[in-house]
């Protein structure tokens, strides 16, 4: 959760020296839903999520160099600099993207999860997307076809109270989001997302039905962002009391605590681990800025998949 969250503020600097390009929406609050539901997966199991997905692809195996070259544009970057900030990809680790579509990418998690029951594989498919995904018909595509073919898929619906500047009560009639399941035959859960290892536990027994049974499972994570939708977003929508509210229930500081009381981890191991940390995103941010800018001619070598490359050896 720390790594995530010092590579996301070194693009936000870097973003306003004006040196990472297009757009960049900030997971800064959110860390908690991605890291906890992914440290319940196994290596073969597959990740789709959002634009707001630097989080994941971190959390899935990548590393904070293959982040920031690709916010950069750059050759090293995990989508080789063609993607940017919303479509990190890393095939070998199994997080598939990344997408700038609100719920567009709900169906395409269920065709992931259905190759697996067709190869008759046990991968699970994590499926990230925000409040603001659940009133869009391809959200509602998607989940249908899971609970009708009992699809081995975990809808994480990351709630993080808006959609751009629009508050969840101008947005969903039914402000539970997982009231929806039961029109599709899918098991659901809600629970907040400030407890890194709650977070692990409850998509936990999701990942688990899904693996054993087949069946899905829509969840609903209650959480938070502290900083606007995206770089231009200033969050004027809200005030400074709502924002500090919800920083008391910040999962980073939370686990600190509990790495402290309960899991008996010193003080200077962990000042220790803080400083490593920061080191490492030093680095990635030299790495970026020294790296080659993506090669424009090389984008004509992945607008169709090699036939002979199986993408999943990647
Ligand atoms: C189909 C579609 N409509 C509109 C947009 C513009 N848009 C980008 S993000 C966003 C808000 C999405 O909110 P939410 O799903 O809650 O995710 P969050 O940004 O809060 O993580 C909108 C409307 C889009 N990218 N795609
Ligand atoms: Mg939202």
């Amino acid at each position: 959760m720390l790594t995530i969250r010092r590579v996301e503020e070194a693009a936000a600097k870097a973003y306003a020296q004006g040196k990472i390009g297009g757009f960049l929406h900030l997971g800064i609050g959110q860390e908690g839903v991605c890291v906890g539901a992914i440290a319940s997966l196994r290596p073969t199991d597959y990740v789709v999520g959002t634009y707001r997905e630097h989080g994941h692809y971190i959390a899935k195996g990548g590393s904070p160099k293959g982040c920031l070259a690709e916010l950069y544009g750059k050759a090293t970057g995990t989508s080789k600099g063609m993607g940017g900030s919303m479509h990190l990809f890393d095939a070998k680790n199994r997080m598939l993207g990344g997408y700038g579509i609100v719920g567009g990418h709900v169906p395409l998690a269920a065709g992931v999860a259905f190759q697996s029951k067709y190869r008759g594989d046990d991968d699970v498919t994590l499926c990230f997307f925000g409040d603001g995904s659940v009133p869009q018909g391809a959200f509602h595509e998607g989940i249908s076809l899971a609970g009708l073919w009992k699809l081995p898929i975990v809808f994480i619906c990351e709630n993080n109270q808006y959609s751009m500047g629009t508050p969840l009560y101008r947005t969903l009639a039914v402000p539970d989001v997982t009231e929806r399941a039961a029109g599709y035959a899918v098991a659901r859960d809600r629970f907040d997302g400030d407890d890194v290892l709650r977070v692990k536990e409850r998509i936990g027994e999701a990942v688990a039905r899904a693996r054993k049974d087949k069946t899905p499972t829509l969840v609903e994570v209650i959480t938070y962002r502290f900083r606007g939708h995206s770089m231009s977003d200033p969050g004027n929508y809200r005030t400074k009391d709502e924002i500090e509210e919800w920083k008391k229930r910040d999962a980073l500081p939370a686990a600190r605590e509990r790495l402290l009381k309960d899991f008996a981890v010193k003080e200077d191991e962990i000042v220790s681990l803080e400083a490593s940390i920061k080191a490492e995103v030093q680095e990635a941010v030299r790495f970026a800025e020294q790296s080659p800018d993506a090669d424009p001619e090389a984008a004509w070598n992945m607008v169709y998949a090699d036939p002979n490359t199986d993408p999943r050896k990647m």
